[in-house]
């Protein structure tokens, strides 16, 4: 049974419950009865379609949430901008959805939309990337990654190859290219490698430049440092997009990218495009993002229309593919 339906028929002993766990709406004068059967209404603002994870991401909220499946979707691309977010979020507020989802282009200044959320009492799922806020319950759930975990997955790996290697005193130049600055996925992914260069003092980092998640700009800023250096050990991408962009610009300049002697190149997401890169040895290893979570929403979706409690952080399950070990096989029953 649907939340607002629940606290009409059930009324005020319901609604005190609802409200303890931050839920349920708080002005039940103006609530209309919705009828039975009705579509479960979903406000969705996704952050842009800067890669293709991002594209698979989209698909599968728009699968999960379809009207077969007894929602209406309502999706708002925010072209990778904040404001249009928080514009979108606010629509859906007038609109008043059943739910918001929302994947966040960074992780701070949500509060006061959160709040108008919350005293419209319409739960909100934060999807993909965290956001931080003080008070906690002012988002319903979060599903997504870890993403402090797969960069030191990331780096582990790289640490034993460069330890079996005996890499350890001599200097080990790194290429860094960033996400979108202020994002959950840069902000763990970067935090993992700025670890490890304090416990690897031979590590050097040669640049540090912003990719902003895309391969085009990660092209950019890897043509400008190769006309710097062509010094390089490794490069660490924060993602499949800027992983291609930055192969592009380091074959072109006569670099050759593979674990065996050549760059080293480091990636996230390991999406169909980013694996056929791996097994072509060109990214040595590349962490898996998984962005099928639409699932995983609509779950919690089910849940909480059960009156359910449900988990408040769900981190979606993600693997790590080696070029030295990756099978066509693997990529061939890919989702995305
Ligand atoms: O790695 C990247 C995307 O937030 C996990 O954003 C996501 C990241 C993903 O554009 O490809």
């Amino acid at each position: 049974m649907k939340i607002k339906r629940a606290l009409i028929i059930i009324g005020s002993f319901l609604l005190a419950v609802l409200a303890g766990c931050g839920q349920g709406k708080q002005d039940l004068t103006e609530q209309q009865e919705k009828p039975e059967g009705s579509p479960i209404v979903v406000g969705f603002s996704q952050v842009g379609a800067e890669s293709e994870w991002r594209v698979a991401n989209t698909e599968s909220i728009k699968r999960a949430l379809s009207e077969e499946n007894g929602y209406e979707l309502i999706f708002d691309d925010a072209r990778n901008e904040q404001e249009n977010q928080i514009r979108a979020i606010r629509t859906f507020i007038q609109q008043d959805v059943d739910y918001i989802v929302f994947s966040p282009r960074v992780e701070t200044g949500w509060t006061s939309i959160l709040q108008e959320a919350r005293d419209a009492g319409i739960p909100v799922i934060v999807i993909d990337r965290d956001i931080e806020v003080a008070d906690r319950s002012l988002y319903t759930a979060y599903i997504g990654s870890d993403f402090r975990k797969e960069g030191d997955t990331a780096i582990k790996w790289l640490e034993d190859l460069l330890q079996k290697r005996g890499r350890t005193e001599s200097p080990v130049r790194i290429v860094h290219i960033q996400g979108t600055i202020g994002s959950s996925a840069q902000i763990g992914r970067t935090a993992a490698l700025e670890d490890a260069l304090e416990r690897n003092p031979n590590w050097q980092i040669v640049k540090q430049e912003l990719g902003d998640f895309t391969r085009a700009k990660a092209y950019e800023v890897m043509g400008a440092i190769l006309k710097e250096t062509k010094d390089i050990d490794v490069v660490y991408c924060e993602n499949d997009g800027e992983a291609l962009g930055a192969i592009d610009a380091m074959e072109e300049a006569g670099l050759s990218c593979n674990a065996e002697g050549g760059v080293i190149v480091i990636s996230f997401d390991a999406t169909k495009l980013g694996l056929s890169y791996c097994l072509q040895g060109k990214i040595a290893l590349n962490v898996e993002c998984n962005p099928l979570q639409g699932p995983y929403v609509a779950e919690v979706i089910q849940q909480l229309e059960r009156g359910e409690t449900i988990d408040p952080v769900r981190h979606v399950d993600e693997a790590a593919f080696d070029s030295a070990t990756i099978t066509q096989e693997m990529i061939k029953n890919r989702g995305y």
